[in-house]
């Protein structure tokens, strides 16, 4: 099994579901992972929710290439006109960033509603993004910042979903999570890569195999090195990793699923290295 298989109907209806929650905020925090901040974005936001002001949040920079970091950040500013955010799990400090943007970004709105006679009230955002890009994350590193700020306040709006950060800021608790609405199977296998799929879609031994040959074209040094190639060396694959390793079977074969599982895992805990995988070239984006 090569393909990696989708579900168009639990599609439309998340998204449906997705768009309903998107209305009740003022200000979107997007999070996408920073190793692939192209196959992990989506591209339809804007369609869904077209007026709303956003932020994006590249997370994982901890274990993706610093390099790619700043080229796609200042792609992304310039693409959609809006703050972005290279961040991590390890970062406190850019909460208080973010924090600061979604005040700003909504004085608009908030301005009008006080020029239509309606009441003030606090802004709305909501943290949204594909499977495992570090949602939850983001959503407790606010939630912790408001519970030290604000005490026991927290609890009260709890019962409504709604969380509060400050005395400005309003966070709905449960993260928008983006169906993958293409049948594009390059940004589907890169999302098999990190995590953001689920493992039942597809064939470990396929995609790591694809790991393997797109990182060791991308960072031929660092792999070669890190697999214990030597640097002539050409053709990396499972196989070899497995025997370099003697992760074999019976026979001397070698245990190439055992292999695929544990090349998955170490690279999705950035154990192999910090590596970004999509390019801004690949898409026409340089
Ligand atoms: N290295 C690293 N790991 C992270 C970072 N942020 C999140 N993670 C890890 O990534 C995994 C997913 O993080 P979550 O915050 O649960 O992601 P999510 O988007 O809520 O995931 P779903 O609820 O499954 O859609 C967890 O194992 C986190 O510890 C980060 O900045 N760096
Ligand atoms: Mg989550």
């Amino acid at each position: 099994m090569t393909h990696i298989h989708w579900y168009p109907g639990h599609i439309a209806k998340a998204q449906k579901q997705l768009k309903e929650k998107l209305n009740l905020v003022d200000v979107i925090i997007e999070v996408v992972d920073a190793r692939i901040p192209y196959s992990s974005k989506y591209k339809t936001t804007d369609e869904l929710c077209p007026n709303k002001p956003k932020i994006i949040l590249m997370n994982k920079a901890d274990i993706s290439d610093e390099k790619y970091n700043k080229i796609w950040a200042e792609i992304y500013r310039r693409k959609y006109n809006c703050k972005v955010i290279v961040t991590s799990l390890l970062n406190k400090k850019d909460i208080n960033v973010i924090i600061d943007k979604v005040l700003e970004l909504s004085n608009q709105t908030m301005q009008r509603r006080i020029e239509k006679g309606l009441l003030p009230r606090a802004t709305r955002t909501m943290v949204i993004g594909m499977p495992n890009v570090g949602k939850s994350s983001t959503i407790n590193k606010l939630i912790k910042k408001a519970k030290t700020k604000t005490g026991a306040k927290a609890g009260v709006t709890r019962q409504q979903q709604w969380i509060r950060i400050n005395d400005k800021i309003e966070l709905l608790d449960t993260p928008g999570i983006i169906p993958t609405v293409q049948d594009d199977q390059k940004q589907a296998i890169k999302l098999a890569f990190v995590n953001s799929i689920g493992e039942k879609a597809y064939d470990s031994e396929y995609v790591a195999e694809k790991l393997i040959e797109l990182l060791s074209k991308l960072y031929t040094k660092d792999i070669k090195q890190y697999f214990n190639f030597s640097q002539d060396e050409t053709d990396i694959n499972i196989e070899k990793i497995a025997l370099k390793r003697n992760w074999i079977l019976k026979g001397e074969k070698a245990d190439t699923l055992r292999t695929s599982n544990i090349i998955l895992s170490c690279f999705r805990e950035g154990k192999i290295g910090k590596f970004t995988l999509d390019r801004p070239e690949e898409y026409g984006l340089i």
